[in-house]
């Protein structure tokens, strides 16, 4: 799938292996923690594919110093995790922290210095404290003031250590997934309303939280920081074809123009998604569209916020244009795209992942081009697999050849973009440094360049294949 290429990427590029809390922690309600919308989610029946929960997974909160261990074999620079909201304030009440969160985090921090692995800090990967959703969570204005407050404690205890910060993991799967179709905590199936309004919500928090950490911390912390947007590459099924043109170009749109345009751009909202929600608004007879319309003032605030563009980037699409409603991608009622998989392409361990490295290579000069050029971190990309299906009889897909092949081939298209292209590529995160707890499809599907044996107490962690292709990548 392309060429291979030889060459380097900048001397300080980041290598590292991404993570999420609520995904790899377990110790849910232990040592003060409180709890959050995932626990309360998980918990619930039905919710999850194989009826499993987070509450014990990598057990990494008793085990870090093994994660520590096997990054350090890698031979990363860098790691990139998320801390829990509701371990560090389990009231959401910056004045009543839990010290025991606290400790941990600190230790943690201290032991990938001590063994010159650099942090890159999520402080929202999903997991909102329960507390704060009892109190509307981000359909509530009020949510703003709070992820700030948090915010504001986690760059005074970490960020002496901590220089790269992203503030929040992926909004569009948190409002098309959490408020859209349900399918994530906290569970709300609104995809008229809520999907959007949440979105204003996650903008405007992570737009105060750069500017307070601007103004507050930059002087003297000297990090960086900004937010992780996701987006699959999508492609016109027939590029000759108008409609298709238009269609891929909206999914784009609406997936990672709805939060890149405000905050990379021009503190709004694609015209194509305003126009379309607009219309179909009108259409259903309301005044007004349901996509919340942002002030001037919003607009400006949130204009700007980012230092690096996040990227996790897992696939690719084809796009035509919807002619049966059915066909509707279900994140967005809203979405007149139709949008696909090639036939031709391999596909990965579940359904919606195929491999197509080239679109990798083509996304980032998109949005080297959409964006001014920004630098750019790849934050997260990576491969599943799904039990035997490419390996049977090797249990723990230990010889994960394909998620070999998916490291190498992807990085090759990322170099070209670099070398050949002039993207301004600064770091990789794969995605992930173990199998974890994949939110809606617990533990049946696995991203690990370590594979953990859930079944075993101690969590037992074996490097796969993939581990030392992507060392010797490094
Ligand atoms: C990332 O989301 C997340 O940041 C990370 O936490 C997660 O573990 C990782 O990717 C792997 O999924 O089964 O058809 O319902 C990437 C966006 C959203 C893509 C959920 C896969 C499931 C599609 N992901 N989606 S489906």
């Amino acid at each position: 799938n392309g060429d291979m290429i030889k060459g380097h990427f900048r001397k300080d590029f980041m290598w590292g292996a991404a993570t999420a809390s609520y995904q790899i922690e377990g110790a849910w309600d232990k040592d003060g923690k409180g709890q959050s919308i995932w626990d309360t989610y998980a918990h619930t029946e039905g919710a999850i594919e194989d009826g499993t929960n987070g509450d014990i997974t990598c057990d990494t909160y008793h085990k870090y110093l093994e994660d520590i261990k096997m990054l350090k074999r890698l031979k990363a620079t860098h790691y990139r995790f998320s801390l829990s909201w509701s371990r560090l304030l389990p009231t959401a009440d910056s004045s009543a922290p839990n010290a025991a969160g606290v400790a941990f985090y600190n230790k943690f921090i201290d032991g990938l210095l001590a063994n010159n692995i650099k942090p890159c800090v999520t402080l929202y990967h999903w997991d909102l404290p329960q507390c704060v959703q009892d109190k509307g969570g981000w359909q509530s204005e009020d949510v703003v003031e709070k992820f700030k407050e948090y915010a504001d404690f986690c760059f005074s205890q970490f960020g002496d250590r901590v220089k790269l910060w992203v503030t929040i993991n992926e909004p569009h799967v948190q409002c098309g997934f959490g408020f859209g179709m349900g399918i994530h905590a906290p569970g709300i199936k609104d995809p008229m309303n809520a999907c959007y309004q949440v979105s204003r919500t996650m903008l405007l928090s992570h737009a105060h939280t750069y500017r307070m950490y601007s103004s507050k911390y930059r002087a003297k912390q000297n990090g960086l920081i900004s937010i992780t947007l996701n987006s699959d590459w999508c492609e016109p099924k027939d590029p000759s074809n108008p409609d298709h043109v238009k269609a891929a170009q909206f999914y784009i749109d609406a997936t990672l123009g709805w939060f890149a345009h405000p905050i990379f751009k021009d503190g709004d909202y694609p015209d194509s998604m305003k126009e379309h929600i607009l219309e179909m608004s009108k259409a259903q007879g309301l005044k007004n569209s349901r996509l919340p319309v942002l002030s001037e003032q919003e607009k400006n605030l949130i204009k700007g916020t980012y230092d690096f563009f996040g990227l996790n980037h897992y696939t690719t699409r084809l796009a035509e244009q919807i002619t049966d409603e059915t066909q509707a991608f279900a994140i967005h009622p809203d979405m007149p795209s139709f949008v696909y998989p090639d036939p031709s392409w391999e596909r990965a361990g579940k359904q919606w992942l195929f491999i197509v490295p080239t679109g990798l290579r083509k996304l980032l000069n998109y949005i080297s081009k959409t964006y001014g050029d920004p630098s750019i971190i790849i934050t997260e990309n990576g491969c599943s697999t799904k039990h035997s299906v490419n390996n049977p009889g090797d249990t723990k897909q230990l010889e994960d050849e394909q998620r070999c092949r998916f490291i190498t081939s992807y990085l090759n298209e990322a170099l070209k973009a670099h070398l050949l292209d002039g993207v301004d590529l600064r770091g990789y995160f794969l995605w992930t440094l173990m199998d974890n707890f994949e939110w809606a499809a617990g533990y049946t599907e696995r991203f690990g360049l370590y594979h953990v044996d859930f079944e075993d107490p101690a969590r037992t962690r074996t490097p796969r294949k993939s581990a030392a292709t992507f060392t010797k990548i490094i």
